[in-house]
């Protein structure tokens, strides 16, 4: 079975966080929305049952599923990504829509009156919701997710899990976007950015990292303006 994965071409974005579960589970998936032609907003349009509301979500022939947690829920319960008992099956939801929390905070650091306005028109409001959230937000999600790290089910219970998968595109966005802060940061956060490293090593990803299906953050969600970085 390949699946029908949709995301805007030309950068990560969201998507990624789907697009790395399904390659370290090794599942076969067309990456629909770089295809020459293709329209993602009309394809959007063109479902009548369970329609996405935005990218990615995943067509499987038989069910849509939107919502980059719920897409990486499905991964997970089909195709052992997380632990089978319900609590574990639980925590490792939990971890992932964390982790889209932050990603919708680091988003709305360069973007923070309005999605559709262009950055150079809400730069100093950016300035202030980067400066707030690099002082308070990222140290706060930290220390959360330092503490997950160590509890008995670490990030899923299991080798590694699409939480784990997620968490290293959280912590390598973080550094694209703000290098000077997350430097600052990396001596209070030894154990997450060590568990990033190991992510990063995963044998089931190296293939993926090399090959041009993996694409650098860029104009994404994630993105770097040296004048929203700090290293406080
Ligand atoms: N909560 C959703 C957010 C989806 C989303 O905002 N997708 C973006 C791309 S990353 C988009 O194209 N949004 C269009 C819109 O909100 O109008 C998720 O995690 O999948």
């Amino acid at each position: 079975m390949t699946y029908d994965f949709w995301y805007w071409p030309g950068i990560p974005g969201r998507g990624e966080f789907a697009r790395i579960a399904l390659e370290a589970g090794g599942i076969p998936y067309r990456e629909r929305g770089r295809d020459e032609g293709a329209d993602v907003w009309a394809k959007r349009d063109s479902y009548d049952a369970t329609p996405p509301y935005a990218p990615p979500w995943l067509d499987t022939g038989e069910l849509v599923i939107a919502q980059t947690a719920n897409i990486c829920l499905f991964l997970g319960d089909e195709h052992g990504l997380a632990p089978d008992g319900r609590k574990g099956r639980l925590w490792t939801h939990q971890l992932m829509l964390t982790i889209m929390d932050v990603t919708a905070e680091a988003h709305d650091t360069h973007h923070p009156i309005a999605s559709s306005a262009y950055y150079d028109e809400q730069k100093d409001a950016a300035a202030r919701r980067a400066e707030q959230f690099r002082k308070e937000r990222i140290p706060k999600f930290l220390v959360h997710f330092q503490k997950a790290l160590g509890t008995d089910l670490l990030f899923g219970g299991v080798t590694w899990s699409y939480a784990d998968t997620g968490f290293y595109v959280l912590m390598s966005g973080l550094c694209h976007a703000f290098p000077k802060r997350m430097a600052a940061l990396e001596d209070e956060f030894r154990p997450l950015f060590a568990h990033r490293d190991r992510i990063a090593k995963l044998p089931e990803l190296q293939d993926y990292f090399k090959s041009e299906r993996c694409l650098p953050f860029g104009e994404g969600i994630f993105r770097h303006y040296p004048e929203l970085d700090g290293a406080d």
